[in-house]
């Protein structure tokens, strides 16, 4: 370490950030440590080593670079991302884990002189608005400069809060190992993510996929929903964006699965965007919900972003600024990606090197030109989009939970009341996508689109969203949407139908619409929504589309509640509540099968509801 980085360290006056930086210094055994702080110099570095050492190329486009991450390298790898359980705690199912003992001796053995050769950076970032009551600061030491580089886009600066937090911060141990001549990580069956959520750091090595690599994404998301538990918030994979109409700003926040319209949500034409991938919530002195963007920037999917589908994002993905495109492909310093509504070269640099249309990887697999998972990174900043009150909590009226389920839920409901709508959110199922490794389409349930992260037992979630209802007073309404319903394999909504929705959904908070009453919750009016798609898309809307989208499924809702009923029947301290409100829907559903004597009902056959 020279002196200038030691100088830095020693002006943090923070005597718990010296003995993790020595302690990985002994373990991880890099050439070289430079310490960054927040000025533009520091950041300069880490752009400009990426770009010297290959992690990443420029483009011909002034600030934009190329990042590609190894071929089996390009999602989050689930299996391989344990929570480190001590001794006789217990964990759901659906969440991995490993023994605390074995898992440390594991990964601390594969770290051991891991950044031989490499220069090791630490980092100094703050989840959540600065000097807030969200604000959580995390350091990060990594041996890639395209991890610390995305963090500087992504996060905003915090080596001041390591001023004043003393040992109240997550840390993440990031090395992508060993590289292979295209600087991506050679040792992929050594791949792991561990979680100690005692210690609140996460240790991540044999990658560089961002999903994995870079600690304040995905690895905060699991240690943040550890810390909210014990504090009494919420940590969400959740959108939070402004709505607008009427003139007035309605905010809402939207969790989905990953690759299921939370950020399309949240650039939805003429509405603001707060943030589009993870939340902090808390009840704030007023009785409100407030929720807070975790982060400053996104790490978006790039695929079908387009002028129709997506203006924005497109506009600012194709002029000079800071981005940094991953795993898309490239022909002449200019990058291509699927859906883009344009040619694609037929070879050209991508994910698995130099390739030609045709071409075949070792599995003789057809490779795309450039991978599903490909990505952008940008600051919120480089939108014009970006809601004035992005950098503070904003108040809450409405969240949205939405899965990828081509047959079963119509388009919007609105949920009886918050007990009702955490039930629904907690019953989410959604088909499987690429942002994860594994088969494509299979249906999963999703607890608020949360499931991928979660490190406390389901039960004990579920039981959180309920407490945190009880502690506001005016609680925001929870709405559910599904933007994948299908007819005959075809999608029966185009894509920016979602803005329909929306308005309907901010109208709803504000007493503007009338409802439906349903057994899985309200819907809209046929008038109201036919309207809105004539006033936003000067668009017909039929009674047939409505019909169809909007009839209620008995028999698909009755066999998702026995899906549902059967999962959280093999959890523990699931609340009793929960199991309540199973049964409510259930018969609900079923008288209504009983009055109408069909397992199909047109929306026309149900009432307006009593107010
Ligand atoms: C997601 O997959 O939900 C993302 C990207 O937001 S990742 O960093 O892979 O989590
Ligand atoms: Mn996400």
């Amino acid at each position: 370490m020279d002196s200038k980085s030691r100088e830095k360290l020693k002006a943090l006056n923070n005597p718990q950030v010296i003995k993790i930086v020595e302690k990985y210094v002994k373990l991880c055994k890099p050439a070289k440590v430079t310490v960054l702080t927040d000025s533009d110099e520091d950041i300069g570095y880490l752009r400009q080593g990426a770009l010297r050492e290959g992690e990443e190329a420029e483009l011909a486009m002034e600030g934009h670079t190329i990042h590609f991450d190894g071929y089996d390298d390009q999602a989050r790898d689930k299996e391989h991302t344990c929570v480190m359980l001590p001794k006789g705690k217990g964990m759901s199912k659906a969440i991995s884990a490993v023994d605390k003992e074995t898992g440390l001796k594991e990964v601390l053995g594969l770290m051991d002189g891991i950044m031989r050769g490499k220069e090791m950076l630490v980092c100094f970032f703050s989840l959540g608005p600065r000097d807030s009551e969200f604000t959580i600061p995390a350091l990060q030491i990594t041996d890639s400069l395209y991890v610390a580089h995305s963090e500087t886009i992504l996060y905003r600066p915090g080596y001041d809060e390591f001023k004043r937090c003393g040992d109240k911060f997550f840390h993440f141990i990031h090395s992508a190992g060993e590289l292979t001549e295209r600087q991506t990580s050679k040792n992929i069956d050594k791949r792991r993510v561990y979680m100690d959520l005692e210690d609140e750091r996460v240790f991540t090595i044999n990658n560089q996929y961002a999903g994995n690599s870079v600690g304040l994404k995905k690895l905060a998301l699991r240690l943040g929903i550890s810390k909210a538990h014990r504090e009494d918030w919420l940590c969400e994979h959740m959108l939070v964006m402004g709505a607008k109409r009427k003139g007035r700003t309605t905010y809402f926040t939207g969790a989905f699965p990953s690759g299921c319209g939370k950020t399309s949500t949240a650039m939805i034409p003429g509405q603001s965007i707060v943030g589009d991938d993870i939340a902090y919530l808390r009840a704030g002195k007023d009785g409100r919900c407030y929720a807070a963007n975790v982060e400053q920037g996104i790490f978006g999917i790039i695929q079908d972003v387009n002028p129709v589908d997506d203006p924005l994002i497109n506009q600012t993905l194709t002029s000079p600024r800071e981005v940094i495109f991953s795993n898309v492909l490239i022909k002449e310093g200019r990058p291509y990606w699927l859906g883009m509504k344009k040619e694609l070269p037929d070879s050209g640099m991508n994910h698995w090197g130099s390739w030609k249309k045709g071409q075949k990887d070792d599995s003789g697999k057809e490779i795309l030109p450039c991978h599903k998972n490909a990505r952008y990174t940008i600051r919120l900043q480089e939108l014009d989009n970006i809601d004035p009150d992005w950098d503070s909590g904003v108040p809450i009226s409405g969240i949205i939970y939405g899965g990828r389920d081509s047959e079963t839920n119509p388009p919007v409901i609105e949920t009886f009341s918050w007990p009702h709508g955490v039930f629904n959110g907690a019953a989410l199922e959604s088909e499987t996508t690429a942002q994860t490794i594994g088969k494509e389409g299979q249906l999963k349930h999703d607890p608020m689109a949360n499931i991928d992260f979660l490190v406390i037992p389901l039960g004990v979630y579920i039981n959180n969203h309920l407490k945190f209802g009880e502690r506001l007073d005016k609680e925001p309404k929870i709405f559910a949407t599904n933007y994948f319903l299908k007819e005959n394999g075809k999608f029966m909504n185009e894509k920016v139908d979602k803005k329909v929705w929306l308005m309907w959904m901010e109208g709803r908070v504000h007493d503007e619409f009338e409802a439906i009453e349903t057994p899985i919750g309200l819907i809209p009016k046929y008038e109201d929504i036919k309207q809105l798609f004539k006033e936003i898309f000067k668009r017909e809307y039929t009674k047939e589309d409505y019909e169809k989208q909007f009839s209620i499924r008995v028999e698909k809702l009755l066999a998702r509640l026995d899906r549902i009923e059967a999962i959280y029947k093999a959890e523990k301290d699931v609340p009793e509540l929960f199991h309540e409100h199973i049964e409510q829907q259930r018969q609900r559903l079923s008288a209504a099968q009983k009055e109408h004597g069909k397992s199909v009902i047109s929306p026309f056959l149900f009432q307006i509801e009593k107010t």
